[in-house]
């Protein structure tokens, strides 16, 4: 397909005409998540860029450096159909943020607010009950994975993201697809290697539009444009299927709160191992000085 028809598919993209019709679903959320810094708010910026096709504007506010600019769950929307969010991006993906991050990705959190991470799985709970006094059943929930390539993955970080990845997946029914951004400022072959050996089979990599460099080509267009083709092959491929908004609502929620019951449960284990093992150390330190002890000779 060539950059035109790519665009036109896009921009009539519609999940009324599904083979099984909208079955409840109205619109596409494609559900930004990722690091601090990887490039997000920008691709949200490229994505508008490309479909558009007008002057390069900043809708989604990038930082200038190592990230934890976007704060608020903002959507952006990019034709009648398809919008975009740009989630809190994490620092690491520790438990807490974890949970939170699913949350957001599982759509059970309004939209449009300020993000906290949260403290423990009392306090997800409260609110994913209070998310469902405005539930929404219509939005389909499609994971797109930022990841820079300048940062690299080193072996050691390998697990931690193949689990958030496989957690993604089983949440939302669908294989996260990857975006690599910065593709020419590191070692672009070894990171896809790696995202493929974590099971992605979906792997997109571009330079984002920035304020110091929009300038139009056609390899830029072409990346993002087939993006977008590809995601909604996925998404025409899944409404093929029988679906159900609300029970898929249900099984996101109760995915999220055993996440967060089971992270709780090996928190406070770890907390009375090392209690245990301090008391122990204790002991073994008062049992050591004893015989040295003057008074305890007599
Ligand atoms: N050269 C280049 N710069 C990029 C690319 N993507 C993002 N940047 C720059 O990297 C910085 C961080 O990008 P953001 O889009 O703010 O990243 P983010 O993931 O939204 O970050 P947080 O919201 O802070 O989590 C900004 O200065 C961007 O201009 C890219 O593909 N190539
Ligand atoms: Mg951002």
């Amino acid at each position: 397909m060539d950059i035109a028809q790519l665009r036109e598919y896009i921009t009539n993209f519609s999940l009324d005409n599904c083979a099984l019709g909208n079955q409840g679903y109205n619109r596409v959320l494609l559900q930004l998540f990722g690091y601090l810094g990887h490039g997000k708010s920008s691709f949200i910026n490229s994505c508008k860029y490309v479909l558009e096709d007008g002057e390069f504007r900043i809708y989604a506010d990038a930082g200038h450096s190592d990230g934890g600019k976007t704060t608020r769950r903002i959507t952006y929307p990019l034709t009648d159909t398809i919008s975009l969010v740009d989630n809190r991006g994490c620092a690491t993906m520790n438990s807490y943020e974890t949970g939170e991050i699913f949350a957001q990705l599982g759509n059970l959190l309004p939209l449009d607010q300020e993000v906290v991470w949260d403290r423990g799985y009392q306090s997800i709970m409260h609110r994913l009950v209070e998310g469902d006094m405005d539930a929404n059943y219509s939005d389909f929930v499609v994971p797109i994975f930022v990841y820079s390539v300048k940062h690299g993955i080193t072996d050691e970080e390998v697990p931690e993201i193949k689990d958030l990845l496989d957690n993604a997946r089983k949440l939302t029914g669908l294989d996260p697809i990857v975006v690599l951004t910065f593709k020419t400022q590191g070692d672009l072959t070894g990171v896809r290697a790696k995202s493929r050996n974590m099971g992605i089979e979906h792997i997109f990599q571009l330079e984002n539009f920035t304020p110091s460099d929009h300038l139009r080509t056609r390899a830029r267009h072409q990346e993002i444009l087939t993006f977008f083709y590809e995601v909604l092959k996925d998404v025409e491929f899944r409404m093929g299927l029988k679906r159900n908004p609300q029970r898929e609502r249900a099984e996101r929620k109760k995915f999220v709160l055993e996440f967060a019951h089971e992270r709780e449960m090996k928190r406070e284990m770890e907390k009375k191992e090392q209690e245990m093992a301090a008391r122990q150390a204790e002991r073994d330190r008062e049992r050591l000085i004893r015989p040295i002890n003057p008074c305890a000779q007599q």
